[in-house]
Parts: structure tokens; C-alpha cells; sequence
């Protein structure tokens, strides 16, 4: 099987490159079938009842939500999605690599940092970017988040080291260079800049805190030996996943808490109003985590599809099967008994975002990205909204997809469907911003 870039993909390329990949479910090397984007055959579903327990009883009360039905379903991911995060070993440590008072043309003060597991020296650590707004009255927000090509790629400012991490994967990968990539190291400097716009943020009175995602576990099936699972497993790069084991996606989603923790100890970061954000792939990472970890106060989905806040049950664009198939490394092994049996998985992921209740998440898809299927990601948002209720918020109102380019729509859950691909741009960040500020009692 061929591993793919984390880069984007052109709706063409992406139909190509997935036309000449097979599956090997069922142990026979049979195509992936083509996706579906009609409507009339996304086919008829039942989802899990948010507010109903396992054992059939109804979940009637915030309280009844938080001490049984959340931990059930938070049971219930772990098992047969995205696996178990084991505890953290050992210390955390914070090591302070460098830090400029004059950053962004002296708007903010700008800290990397090392973080790394004391007793787990097998784990290189994760190289956190901060930028935190000059011109503060106290501790500021902060957007916290994991970035595809190193943090070097994220800004403008040409003094940061090239990710090493970043600089293995394109070694190690195995995939050829795709067009539109930068062709040379020196040239990913600031190469996804416009998926971060550092001075955008800072200019909100925001703080960001970025990291890339290989420093976690590089992006390939057999990443993993090299990453943080391989480094917390007692049998480390010799490990035998069991079904309920973590995925890369609860690696990268483990990463973003720690990140968290770090952010604990910046007397600059208002660690209480903290939004866990993500893009594609890196999307579904900051659901998990924002499902796990309450101390998000915000959880931004931007455009994670499949296995982030796509129902899984709508036959559209993306499927179990082809996500199992393509990255067998992302979920807990048990996932896989869901491909072309989504009906008998306990949740669907309206559930997800169900978790992060009572705290804002906001929902952003493309309307070009019919990969990730815009309508599933707005109809889990829809559907949480019971459980927002028993909290006395509210979710979407209305059960209808709001047109594209018309902002974003809801209350505690938002919604908006940007015109033109799969990306997040300057006008996802402005909901995102205009979204977090009004949660956070911000000006705007
Ligand atoms: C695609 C994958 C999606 C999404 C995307 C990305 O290839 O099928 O689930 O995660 O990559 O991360 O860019």
C-alpha cells in the first residue's frame, strides 16, 4: 500500500491516487470501491441514542450525563474506535530552547520549548511554538494545536530551526514528492503560513501554541516504533496491538494535552480558556482530545471528515473502509470490524462532539471538501445538541445545512461551510476567532 503525504489533495489526484490503492479487509486484495457523493444513496441509519445508556435506560439530567452516560461513552471510543491513552509515565519536563521579546514584528514574545517524558528517554519529545501577544492586560487565550510540516512551516519568521522530525518523514515516508510541495527544506519555511496566520491571532489578542505531529508519531504505518506509543509500551517497539489499543490518532490527540500542561505553567496563557483546534486529519485529533480532556475550553473542528465529525453512518465521500484501509495505523485495531458494518459500532460521531458538552465546539467544513462530507460533519453538531440542552445551551437550531459563505450559524455548537476546498484559511480563523472571543467574554 502506498502511504500518502499529509499534504493536500487536489479532489482529482485524490480520486487517482485512491483508484490504484486496494484493501486488503478480508484478507484478499480487493479495490477500494469509489466514493459516493449522490444524496439519494447515502442509504437510511440509525444513530446511537445520546441520551440513552447501554442498558437501554434514559439519561433524563446533566447530572446522569456527566457521572454515567459520559464515562460510558468515553468507555465505549476507547474500545472500539480510537483505543485507550494509557497514563502518563513519569514526569513531565519543560525545557525552555529559546524565546525573542521582538517576535512578529514586536506584537508578541515568542517561546520554543521542549517537552519531554523524564523516565522515557525512547520519546524524542514535542517542540512547542509559542507566540503570546505583546500588548496584554493579563493572562491571554490561547489557540493550541498540531501542524503537518513543522513548526518552521507555520510562520514567517525565517530563525526558526527546519523541523527534524519533519525532515525524517520525508525520508522515511516512502511517498514521492507530490506537486505543489516545497521542493526543498528551505523552501516549507512558512509553506503553511496561511493555515496559521500567527499575526492574525496575536492581532485578536490571542496566544497560539503549535507543535508538528510527527514529533508524536511520524505519519506511516510503522511510525509508531519510532513515536510515542512504541515509548509508553513496556514492550516498546516490539509491541502486539490488543483491539483496544491507542491509535496515531490518540497519539497526536495525547500530544495535544500535554501541550496543554505545558501552557499550565505560562504565567503569560490563561490556561482556563484554552481552544483545542485542528485541520483534517490533525481534526479528528482535536475532537479526541477535546472529548477526553475537559480542561479545553473550546474544541474547533476544521473540515476532519471521516472518523473526526463525520457521521460515520452516511455513506458519503470518505468510508470506515477506506480510512482503515489508507491509514491502518490512525484507530484502535477493533475499527476495523466496523468497515461496511458501521450500524453495529455503539457510537456514531455526534457522540464526539457529545463529549465536549457543555463546553463551545465549533464545526467548520469546505464546500468543495466533499471527501470529508460537509453534511455529515454539520449533522453530528445537530445531533449532540440534546445533550447541550440538559446543560441549558444551545446547540444548531436547525436541522438544515446553512448555505455555503453564510457564517457561522448555532449557539454553544457553530457551524459554518466555507466556499472552495479542503484547507483552513483566514476565513475559517476568523469564525473561529469572532466564535472563541464571544465564549470567552472577549471583545470582539
Ligand atoms: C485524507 C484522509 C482524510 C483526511 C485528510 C488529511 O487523505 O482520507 O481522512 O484526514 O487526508 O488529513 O488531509
Amino acid at each position: 500500500m502506498k502511504i500518502p503525504l499529509p499534504f493536500l489533495f487536489p479532489g482529482t489526484l485524490l480520486l487517482a491516487s485512491l483508484a490504484m490503492l486496494s484493501s486488503t479487509v478480508f484478507g484478499v486484495n480487493s479495490p477500494l470501491p469509489p466514493p459516493n457523493y449522490d444524496e439519494s444513496r447515502v442509504g437510511s441509519f440509525t444513530l446511537p441514542e445520546a441520551l440513552r445508556m447501554a442498558d437501554g435506560s434514559p439519561v433524563e439530567t446533566a447530572q446522569d450525563w456527566t457521572r454515567r452516560r459520559r464515562p460510558e461513552l468515553l468507555e465505549l471510543y476507547r474500545q472500539h474506535v480510537y483505543g485507550r491513552t494509557p497514563q502518563i509515565q513519569g514526569p513531565l519536563e519543560f525545557r525552555e530552547l529559546d524565546s525573542r521579546e521582538d517576535a512578529l514584528g514586536g506584537t508578541a514574545v515568542r517561546k520554543r520549548v521542549w517537552i519531554t517524558l523524564k523516565d522515557r528517554p525512547a520519546w524524542k519529545g514535542l517542540e512547542v511554538l509559542l507566540y503570546v501577544p505583546r500588548k496584554r492586560s493579563g493572562p491571554v487565550p490561547c489557540f493550541v494545536g498540531l501542524n503537518f510540516m513543522g513548526n518552521h512551516s507555520t510562520t514567517r519568521e525565517t530563525d526558526l530551526p527546519i523541523s527534524s522530525q519533519w525532515l525524517q518523514f520525508r525520508a522515511q515516508s516512502g511517498a514521492p514528492p507530490r506537486k505543489g510541495d516545497p521542493e526543498t527544506p528551505e523552501s516549507s519555511r512558512g509553506f503553511q503560513h496561511g493555515r496559521w496566520n500567527p499575526e492574525a491571532i496575536v492581532g485578536a489578542g490571542c496566544a497560539v501554541a503549535t507543535a508538528y505531529y510527527g514529533d508524536l508519531e511520524l505519519d506511516f504505518p510503522t511510525g509508531w516504533t519510532q513515536g510515542v506509543r512504541a515509548a509508553l509500551s513496556p514492550q516498546g517497539a516490539q509491541t502486539e496491538w490488543k483491539p483496544d489499543d491507542w491509535g496515531a490518532i490518540g497519539a497526536w490527540a495525547w500530544g495535544l494535552s500535554r501541550i496543554l500542561d505545558f501552557l499550565g505553567t505560562v504565567p503569560e496563557v490563561d490556561a482556563q480558556k484554552c481552544a483545542v483546534i485542528g485541520h483534517s486529519r490533525l481534526g479528528k485529533a482535536a475532537l479526541w482530545a477535546g472529548a477526553q480532556d475537559e480542561r479545553f475550553s473550546v474544541v474547533i473542528s476544521n473540515n476532519s471528515g471521516e472518523g473526526g465529525a463525520a457521521l460515520m453512518r452516511r455513506q458519503f465521500g470518505e468510508t470506515v473502509e477506506v480510512i482503515t484501509a489508507r491509514f491502518p495505523h490512525w484507530f484502535a485495531p477493533r475499527f476495523n470490524q466496523y468497515v461496511r458494518h458501521e450500524d453495529a459500532c455503539p457510537v456514531d460521531q455526534h457522540l464526539l462532539i457529545a463529549l465536549c458538552a457543555p463546553r463551545p465546539v465549533a464545526i467548520g467544513s469546505a464546500e468543495e471538501d466533499r471527501w470529508a462530507d460537509p453534511t455529515g460533519e454539520f449533522l453530528s453538531g445537530y445531533h449532540a445538541g440534546p445533550v447541550y440542552r440538559l446543560f441549558g445551551k444551545q446547540g444548531l437550531a436547525s436541522p438544515e445545512k446553512p448555505g455555503v459563505g453564510t457564517g457561522a450559524t448555532g449557539d454553544t455548537i457553530s457551524y459554518h461551510l466555507r466556499p472552495g476546498p479542503h484547507d483552513i484559511n483566514a476565513e475559517d480563523w476568523k469564525e473561529y476567532l469572532r466564535f472563541c472571543k464571544r465564549h470567552w467574554n472577549l471583545q470582539e
